[in-house]
């Protein structure tokens, strides 16, 4: 009878093991050794997967957000090569979390019956979708479409499925859901993963044979937000919090952040910033490909062998290889800190830690303005030089065939046929009340500063297919802001009326913030790039700080067909919308 209980009590206990709600959010805990995402490549042409987005409170009240495979992996890297079939079905298991609770929506929509995922709009806390940032790809539905494209909770998987273009440059892209009003808290929930297109050392060879890490850093709120600043750290004014209950930006460079980092999901929580550890054969050069998938932080990187910043050698920005006039010329710019953008990528050589050497990689403050959060100086990766450090999982091919020369002329080689000016400003919604929402725009110039209206379906510019367009992008509000735009990338020409000659595109970019005493507005100079076919149709600009998107700093464009082929697209449009 002893036996036969304690059998029963023992399956009892594996049952119950069995049974216990596993977090598919679950992240390691600080200090934690990097973690690879799993890596999830192309195979005759094709790369198929099946992704479910959960949701989950924690214990602390945080709500995380991830992306799931059937093994319970988070955020897979997907490794497509130019010209493959990306077919991903996304599934949405997002629950509200509250009990009872009605769900937050905005848009169109009626809420008590399903509607078709490529046209209901429906933007709530518990709707997603996919943007698949810095893809040239169509913006429409099933491939690159965020405007109208709803997956709701119990609705079957959503196909995306979309050719990535022969001509996309080799390089790290991302995926991240873009519900507007929403975008934020799925994404500082952790809602991101990694998109490499294949082919890097075949643009630059000196990147040929290299062992490759993707680094995923990302922003959530803080593990401790009541603790007192680190005592390593200098004493600094009293912190000042914004509308948003973030720590604004007290010029120093120390204190209390806005929100923690992560990397690939190890957290490096403020305030003693105990740093994950990534291991690393003595003096080895790697490719790290870094995102910066944060909802709001901007990054400042730099690694310190004994507290001296190394030479760190920028072989891509955004996706796009460095290049001469558009040619890959194996170039490599050697710099000792870089600067990413919320939504930016950046990939360079780095050379591991002579054995005994104290190294880390950081992230140095980042002066966000007088309206902006504070991006303090802080840890991120402890490199630990080891001799028996396992290798990375991927390793570039050690014999590239070079990339063909571009088919296009370099961007900055093409007359624009237009210049337009926008601007980013920020009003309080009740002028008299200083605690009042603040309202966010960027505005085309000559326009009146309205938020984003989901349901307007007048886009704010016209563009035409096959032409080149430079912007002037201003900033009338007292903190940085980050532009970027769907679909297509940029050449940046100047920065605050200083030309700069960039050998690189990008899909995003800081524009720097007004400090109530210039005289001018600061602005950047963009030469944007509507020539490839994949850009026509509709799609956004915006802010990619997320609160600044959700509260309204998003524009539409409409990139209409060439002139040459108005009467084809004239009777393509007769179809009806998919
Ligand atoms: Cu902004």
């Amino acid at each position: 009878m002893f036996a036969l209980a304690a059998c029963t009590a023992l399956s009892g206990t594996l049952l119950a093991a069995e049974e216990a709600p596993r977090d598919p959010c679950a992240r390691p805990p600080p200090g934690s050794a990097i973690p690879e995402p799993e890596d999830l490549r192309s195979r005759h042409g094709v790369l198929k997967l099946d992704l479910t987005v959960h949701n989950v409170r924690e214990s602390d009240g945080s709500v995380r957000y991830c992306y799931v495979l059937g093994d319970g992996a988070q955020s897979p890297t997907l490794r497509v090569k130019p010209g493959d079939l990306l077919i991903l079905r996304l599934k949405n298991a997002l629950s509200s979390l509250e009990p009872g609770a009605a769900p937050l929506s905005r848009g169109h929509g009626d809420t008590a019956h399903p509607q078709d995922p490529c046209s209901s709009g429906r933007m709530s806390l518990t709707a997603t979708n996919l943007h698949f940032h810095g893809m040239t790809i169509p913006p429409v539905c099933h491939q690159d479409e965020v405007l109208k494209t709803s997956v709701q909770p119990g609705d079957p998987p959503f196909e995306y499925r979309f050719r990535v273009p022969a001509n996309e440059p080799p390089g790290l892209y991302w995926y991240h859901p873009h519900i507007h009003g929403f975008s934020k808290a799925q994404v500082l929930g952790g809602a991101s993963g990694a998109l490499i297109v294949e082919g890097i050392e075949r643009a630059n060879a000196q990147t040929a044979g290299l062992p490759e890490r993707v680094l995923i850093i990302r922003d959530q709120d803080l593990l401790n937000p009541d603790a007192p600043p680190s005592k390593s750290e200098p004493v600094v004014p009293k912190m000042f919090i914004d509308r948003d209950g973030d720590s604004a930006n007290n010029g120093t460079g120390f204190g209390k952040p806005a929100k923690d980092l992560s990397v690939n999901f190890v957290p490096v929580p403020y305030p003693d910033y105990p740093p994950a550890t990534l291991g690393m054969k003595p003096g080895e050069r790697q490719l790290w490909r870094v995102l910066n998938a944060s909802a709001i932080t901007y990054l400042n990187l730099a690694v310190l062998f004994n507290r001296a910043a190394q030479q760190l050698g920028i072989v891509a920005i955004d996706g796009v290889p460095l290049n001469e006039n558009g040619n890959p010329a194996n170039a490599v710019e050697w710099r000792d800190h870089i600067g990413i953008p919320p939504g930016a990528r950046v990939e360079f050589i780095v050379t591991g830690p002579p054995a005994g050497v104290p190294a880390l990689l950081v992230t140095r403050t980042v002066d966000t303005g007088q309206g902006g959060e504070n991006d303090p100086n802080r840890a991120l990766v402890s490199l630990v030089a080891d001799t028996a450090a396992p290798e990375p999982a991927s390793r570039l091919s050690s014999a590239p065939e070079p990339l063909p020369r571009p088919a296009l002329p370099w961007l900055g080689d093409v007359a624009p046929v237009r210049v337009r000016k926008l601007y980013f400003s920020e009003k309080l919604s009740d002028p008299n009340n200083p605690n009042s929402a603040t309202d966010f725009y960027i505005t085309v110039d000559g326009q009146t500063p309205t938020p984003f209206d989901p349901n307007s379906e007048v886009p704010d510019i016209v563009v035409q297919q096959g032409t080149v367009e430079d912007w002037i992008i201003e900033n009338r509000s007292t903190e940085l802001h980050a532009f970027h735009i769907h679909q297509i990338h940029f050449l940046l020409l100047d920065w605050s009326g200083m030309p700069v000659d960039e050998p690189f595109l990008r899909d995003t970019v800081n524009v720097p913030y007004f400090n109530g005493r210039m005289l001018q507005y600061p602005s950047v100079r963009l030469r944007m790039d509507f020539r490839d076919p994949n850009t026509v149709g509709t799609f956004v600009y915006h802010c990619h700080l997320l609160e600044h998107e959700d509260g309204g700093m998003m524009g539409r464009i409409r990139v209409a067909p060439a002139a040459h082929a108005s009467e084809r697209a004239a009777s393509e449009q007769t179809a009806p919308e998919r």
